[in-house]
């Protein structure tokens, strides 16, 4: 047993980390570990807005000069297909709302990869809004089923996942 906890602290952990920015509280950043050549990776988190003014996630950057650019997607179903594309406009985070970035649905895409991202790294990301301005947030790199972990254990999974998931998240991240 006493192993098996010290698993979960190395693994779990490291994404609970609440970061609280003006109104919005960001929480389980996390970066999908990457195969040797691909060139994508997908970035995940939870956004609350607990204040009166909706806010918008404008713009991401990595501090990782072997990631091309960081883009703002979605996945959706179109004509009974997954497809991903950027957000127009950035991340709604309307007042009093949360907003999911998880596999299957709203997300991180790092783009242009010219090395991996491996599992027990970590990244730092400047997110910016459009009214609370500039957050740098810590991003560790986990696998598929570390983040997966991580999103049932904290009990969100579901809002990314809705009526997809599996599918998705194999040819999305
Ligand atoms: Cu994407």
């Amino acid at each position: 047993m006493t192993r098996i906890f010290a698993l979960l602290l190395v693994t779990v952990c490291p994404a609970y980390a609440d970061i609280a920015h003006g109104d919005l509280q960001i929480s389980l950043p996390m970066l999908r570990d990457t195969p040797p050549t691909a060139p994508v990776a997908g970035g995940f988190m939870t956004i609350a807005n607990m204040g009166d003014a909706d806010d918008v996630l404008t713009t991401a950057t990595i501090d990782a000069d072997f990631v091309g650019e960081v883009q703002l997607h979605k996945m959706e179903m179109e004509d009974g297909v997954m497809k991903m594309s950027e957000v127009e406009g950035g991340i709604a985070v309307p007042a009093g709302e949360t907003v999911y970035l998880q596999p299957g649905g709203l997300h991180l895409m790092l783009m242009g990869l010219s090395e991996p991202l491996t599992a027990g790294e970590a990244y730092e990301m400047t997110l910016t809004f459009a009214e609370a301005g500039d957050v740098v947030v810590e991003f560790p790199v986990l696998t598929l089923g570390e983040i997966r972990a991580t999103l049932e254990e904290a009990g969100t999974m579901d809002h990314g996942m809705k009526g997809h998931g599996e599918d998705a998240t194999q040819t999305g991240n």
